[in-house]
């Protein structure tokens, strides 16, 4: 077992059952010129997450994790868009429209495309989900299970929403989730800062909240 200093308390992970879970490091949420920076976001609040996620997930991967990514977004046709989704918030250029990267949150356009700094190799599963939680609607579940996981170690974008989403998920079907506070991130700084205490709050109600360095020193054990 690897154990870590971690908020609440200590946070112990089997890396034999812990899986990676990487959400929606898409280009649209992250780069600028995209949808998220298109709305009048500061995509520099998200970015400073990508040096931090590159590190974990190479250790990740030199540990032998299993290691998922996640990708919000619709298929073409946008028939598993939900009418009150793409009403929300009255956009002039909402999902399915054309934006700056392609339609935007559409599957198969530049913008939906995980940022190159994270992509994923060949070998390791993207999870293509049309809701905030990764599990709704998708095979997550099914695939944590065959692979025996029990713990999940989180990474992505936003913090309050498709990472808080998906922890809350998880965490109702029985996963002990660590959620890496340098390696989140919000265009709402106050969210963000309030999201991480939400998890960790009453006695981890939710899960952990960790930074990502003794992390990365628990995967890589010194030789
Ligand atoms: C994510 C969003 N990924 N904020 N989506 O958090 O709409």
């Amino acid at each position: 077992m690897a154990v870590i200093a971690a908020d609440p308390y200590e946070f112990a992970f089997d890396p034999a059952h812990t899986a990676l879970v990487i959400i929606d490091m898409q280009r649209d949420f992250l780069e600028p010129g995209g949808f998220g920076a298109a709305l009048g976001n500061d995509v520099a609040l998200m970015r400073r997450t990508i040096a931090p996620t590159r590190a974990v997930l190479e250790a990740a991967r030199r540990a032998g994790l299993l290691v998922i990514h996640t990708r919000e977004g619709h298929r073409p046709d946008l028939t598993d868009l939900p009418p009150s989704k793409r009403a929300r918030g009255h956009l002039p250029v909402g999902i399915g429209d054309r934006g700056p990267m392609g339609r935007i949150l559409v599957r198969g356009e530049p913008g939906h495309a995980i940022i190159p700094e994270l992509g994923p190799l060949p070998a390791e599963p993207v999870i293509d989900k049309p809701g905030k939680g990764a599990f709704h609607a998708t095979d997550l579940a099914a695939i944590l299970a065959n692979r025996a996981i029990r713990s999940l170690l989180v990474c992505g974008v936003t913090t309050e929403v498709c990472v808080h989403t998906t922890v809350r998920e998880a965490n109702d079907r029985g996963f002990e989730c660590l959620v890496l506070s340098d390696c989140v991130g919000s265009y709402f700084p106050d969210f963000h800062a309030a999201g991480l205490r939400m998890i960790a709050a009453q006695g981890g109600i939710f899960g952990w909240v960790a930074p990502s360095a003794p992390v990365i020193a628990a995967l890589d054990p010194p030789p």
